[in-house]
């Protein structure tokens, strides 16, 4: 056997299919044994009696995305990493985003500046296409995929992101051609902009009418379209950060007929709801403004149901962080501003697993092997980093986390990204890292952050190796 440079010992190993326990032996950064009794090396750790999972992949967050000023992102590649690292994620898929005009290799060559030299652990990115023109489709796309770029997110909404059913199918075409995976992030914009119209003619400008302005119907009828051009150009697609029923329905009814639909959730839809937009006119609704907007307690079980069952394919956190209160943030310019005007995202890349292994695993929602599926395994396999990342097994990098089970009170000042509030504030939760390993080295040890700026590496990404999901 080679030397090992640090034995995990007596671990309770969690995998996407078993929990069992066993020493793991890592040398240069990867696991290289799993046995009963692993011979001694220079660094031990003992995590007997204690649940080790595979460092999590978080395959949907912001990081230092260029923002139209005033507003700016308040997480970079080193506070969002650090704050992922100390919340159990070893891996995170940001997202190198198009500006309109832009070339996406100009977006990625910009984002490869704003991550170099900072991040913590390892990272890969998706691309925003934003302005997919001929040259974008026919050349750029099918380089920067070959190159291990092969996912990318498409906008139904958001005016400077959006694009048209043409256009989606021009992209989703190239999905196809290339074996790229394509996240939909579905809500109707005309809708939206109709509604929150007639919201702003009736003064109705509160942060809680946010939610008003997106309700359930505009995701369900987007998340629908999304599935028939997924259909008519026969490409599997991934709903990203699927929010209730409504649009859970039409992702059942998609695999009832044998569609490759897949599916993400996020925290936000399990814990909290639209009254976290405020009941009154309060302008602290700001925080919890996300798009799609949380919903209500019902559709919350509507989640943990899909969580259970296998209708999410991941569980990913979103994050998109913006100071509540600052000029940059949630308050644009200094101002309380009409909530169409309120950067939307919330803070997640910390708790995402946390929050998951308390309510839903110890809370007895779900298991360890699926805790584990949705956090680690599927992103990994949904993007091409498996089985490099995501589980744990010979030959995969020593990307671990060891699980401390007790109880406490959360607060904004436990956490380690740089947004000034979390929404999950008051939660009493169950379980938070006690070790994260990333490559072999700690990086957080229950206490303190270990920093190591610019040892995460970029990681490219090969094709998608997730099976096609179950009908249901
Ligand atoms: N919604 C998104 O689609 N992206 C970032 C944040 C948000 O709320
Ligand atoms: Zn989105
Ligand atoms: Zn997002």
């Amino acid at each position: 056997m080679n030397d090992l440079d640090l034995v995990v010992r007596h671990a309770r190993i969690a995998t996407a299919a078993d929990v069992f326990d066993a020493d793991i032996g890592i040398a240069g950064g990867r696991i290289v044994a799993l046995a009963q009794s692993l011979p001694k090396a220079p660094r031990e750790i003992d995590a007997a009696g204690r649940t080790v999972t595979p460092g999590g992949v978080d395959a949907h967050c912001h990081l230092d995305q260029p923002m139209a000023p005033p507003v700016r992102m308040a997480d970079d590649f080193d506070t969002g990493t650090r704050a992922a690292a100390c919340g159990g994620t070893t891996t995170v898929i940001p997202f190198a985003a198009q500006e309109k005009g832009q070339s996406l290799q100009a977006a990625v060559d910009d984002y490869h500046r704003r991550a170099e030299g900072k991040a913590h652990v390892d990272y890969a990115f998706h691309l925003i296409v934003s302005d997919p023109t001929p040259k974008v489709l026919a050349e750029e796309l099918p380089a920067l995929i070959a190159r291990g770029y092969t996912s990318f997110k498409i906008y139904m909404t958001y005016d400077d992101l959006k694009l048209d059913d043409g256009q989606i199918l021009d992209v989703l075409s190239v999905a196809r051609e290339q074996g790229a995976m394509a996240m939909i992030h579905a809500e109707n914009a005309d809708c939206i902009e109709w509604l929150t119209r007639r919201l702003e003619a009736a003064g109705r400008t509160a942060p809680r009418f946010h939610a008003h302005a997106r309700p359930m119907l505009v995701e369900r009828e987007a998340t629908h379209r999304a599935i028939a051009l997924g259909q008519l150009v026969d490409v599997p697609i991934l709903i990203v950060h699927v929010s209730g029923r409504e649009a859970v329905e039409q992702i059942r009814w998609a695999r009832g007929h044998g569609l490759p639909v897949y599916a993400e959730t996020c925290p936000q839809y399990l814990f909290l709801t639209a009254a976290d937009l405020g009941v009154d006119d309060s302008y602290l609704g700001a925080r919890c403004v996300c798009s799609p907007p949380p919903r209500d307690k019902a559709n919350q079980e509507v989640i943990w149901d899909g969580l259970v069952d296998g209708l999410f394919t991941v569980l990913s956190s979103d994050h998109a962080p913006f100071r509540y209160d600052a000029p940059e943030g949630k308050k644009p310019g200094g101002r309380e501003v009409a909530f169409r005007h309120i950067p939307n995202g919330i803070p997640g890349i910390e708790t995402r697993m946390p929050l998951l292994y308390s309510e839903g695993v110890l809370g007895g929602r779900i298991t360890l092997e699926k805790f584990v599926e949705l956090t680690a395994t599927n992103p990994a396999k949904a993007y091409g980093l498996h089985p490099r990342k995501g589980t744990i097994a010979i030959g995969a990098d020593a990307d671990l986390v060891v699980w401390d089970e007790r109880e406490f009170v959360l607060r904004n000042e436990h956490l380690h990204h740089a947004v000034d509030y979390t929404p999950y504030a008051g939660m009493t939760l169950r379980a938070w890292p006690g070790l994260t390993l990333s490559g072999g080295e700690v990086v957080w040890d229950g206490q303190s952050f270990h920093p190591r700026p610019g040892q995460g590496r970029f990681l490219n990404c090969g094709a998608p190796s997730l099976r096609p999901p179950r009908r249901s």
